[in-house]
């Protein structure tokens, strides 16, 4: 069955300050890639706090936004761009529940980490966010399209 990159479904994960400071990169980069997502955008990059600010407008209710901005925006963070089929569902499969002490073993938080508020990753939610997301935080001309030819294996 031929996939074309086209109708491919992208979403947004970042690995936050902790992930990286920790040494997470290569092993949660590892996982995504293992499963057979392809990677279309990859950056290390510091964010201020009025990004932070507009990658979370979600939540700006909530309690904890502030520190959660000061966080995100304390440190480098890898923001990727992941494709393929069911990625954006999967990907957050993947990741594990937002509190680590609830994610199972064998998903990224239930393996690496162990408080909600040092999760060491964000994937989209959905494919409105996923797009947003991807918007915000990279331009159209840094995302890749290129053949993977391990892709034919895959689908
Ligand atoms: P997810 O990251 O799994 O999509 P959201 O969107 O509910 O979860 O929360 C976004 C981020 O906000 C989480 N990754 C976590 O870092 C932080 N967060 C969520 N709930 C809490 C909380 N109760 N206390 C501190 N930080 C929280």
């Amino acid at each position: 069955q031929e996939a074309h990159a086209a109708e491919m479904e992208r979403t947004f994960i970042a690995i936050k300050p902790d992930g990286v400071q920790r040494g997470l990169i290569s092993e949660i980069v590892s996982r995504f890639e293992r499963k057979g997502y392809k990677l279309v955008a990859i950056k290390l990059i510091v964010p201020s706090k009025e990004f932070a600010q507009k990658h979370y407008h979600d939540l700006k209710e909530r309690p904890f936004f502030d520190g959660l901005c000061d966080f995100l925006s304390s440190g480098p963070v890898l923001a990727m761009v992941w494709e393929g089929e069911g990625v954006i569902k999967y990907g957050r499969k993947l990741i594990g529940a937002t509190d680590p002490q609830k994610s199972e073993p064998g998903t990224i938080r239930g393996d690496l980490a162990v408080v909600v508020g040092r999760n060491i990753i964000h994937g989209s939610d959905g494919p409105e966010t996923a797009e947003d997301e991807i918007a915000l935080w990279f331009e159209p001309k840094e995302l890749v399209s290129y053949t993977n030819n391990a892709e034919k294996w895959i689908y």
